[in-house]
């Protein structure tokens, strides 16, 4: 079998050193912070990929479940000849609107983008051997910094599925919504998945299971900085925390200092104190309103189309046209 052509966009010169930035940046600032993205190694996308299938975490299934519902209807408003997934991962979300898409008779190109060269490719492999109809050409690019690097094609839609927008504060969901938007052409699509605000007596359970699934997750990313900057992080010393923060309708996730102790970052001559106590942020997982999501896309130049959510409204999938 030939090997699929990834467009590369980004080199691992340039995932250090943003990781390198961000580290630097983080572990300097007041109050401590680490980006979330550097939570998925081998073992953190492992980790992602059980917390998937935890009784608590409803996002993935809830998601997929309205995706099956309302491929079909997702097909026939966008009449997609290609589809750019953003952060695709190994989405098995997709295939629901990969066959919808085939079956419609439109879908010509998938276009999946991952900041992993390896999770990609392995991806693109898989989705050649089982859609052998399909055009299927990677890009290697962090999603923050797709707009530009969008193929040209025709009537795509631009699919960023899984709640990840709510990784992202406001001001960097506007400017990533606008990238997007910059990069389409009139009656194009983007398709968004994001967590409803609900309950919090459902909402944070989700990110602090019972197992401690969710817990080693987000340990598991001081592990990454020990592995890949020469960090001394004692994954004992810290413990995970999970608040939802009602004013910026956002789940928090943070580290919290058992104890005063000191971290030594070898590759960036960094150390840094913890306080007992204190507590490090690792992850915002903003959920949103109809009218809030509604809202941010007008902004960025997008009308929406459509609207679909599960019966008790804890997910929507939200299709929005330039
Ligand atoms: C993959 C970003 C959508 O925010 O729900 C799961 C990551 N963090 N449990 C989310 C996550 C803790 C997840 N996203």
């Amino acid at each position: 079998m030939s090997t699929p052509a990834l467009e590369i966009h980004i080199s691992p010169d340039d995932v250090d050193q943003s990781l390198v930035d961000d580290v630097r940046d983080g572990l300097t600032a007041s109050p401590k912070n680490l980006q979330p993205k550097w939570f998925y190694d081998e073992q953190g996308s492992k980790l992602f990929e059980q917390i998937t299938a935890l009784p608590e975490y409803y996002p993935t299934r809830t998601e997929k479940a309205v995706l099956a519902a309302h491929a079909d209807d997702i097909v026939d408003t966008t009449g997609m000849t290609t589809l750019v997934e953003l952060g695709s991962g190994s989405s098995e979300k997709t295939r629901l609107l990969l066959d919808a898409g085939l079956k419609g008779g439109t879908l010509q190109t998938y276009v999946p983008q991952d900041v992993s060269v390896t999770a990609l490719q392995g991806a693109v492999e898989e989705l050649v051997q089982e859609y052998p109809g399909l055009e299927v050409a990677g890009i290697v690019s962090d999603f923050t910094d797709t707009g530009s690097s969008i193929p040209v094609r025709p009537n795509r839609t631009v699919a960023f599925l899984g709640g990840t927008l709510g990784n992202l504060v406001p001001e960097q969901r506007a400017s990533f919504l606008a990238d997007i938007a910059a990069a389409l052409r009139p009656d194009e699509h983007l398709l968004i998945g994001v967590g409803l605000v609900i309950d919090p007596a459902v909402l944070v359970p989700a990110y602090d299971d019972a197992q401690g699934v969710t817990a080693e997750f987000n340990l598991n990313v001081l592990s990454v900085l020990n592995a890949r900057l020469g960090a001394d992080f004692d994954l004992d010393g810290f413990e995970h925390v999970a608040i939802w923060d009602a004013e910026n309708e956002w789940i928090e996730m943070r580290l919290r200092s058992r104890r005063a102790q000191d971290v030594r970052i070898a590759d960036l001559d960094l150390d840094v104190s913890f306080a007992e106590g204190e507590e490090m942020r690792t992850e915002i997982s903003a959920k949103f309103h109809r009218t809030g999501i509604t809202d941010e896309l007008a902004t960025a130049g997008f009308g929406v189309e459509q609207i679909w959510t599960d019966a008790d409204e804890r997910f929507a999938v939200v299709l929005g046209r330039k």
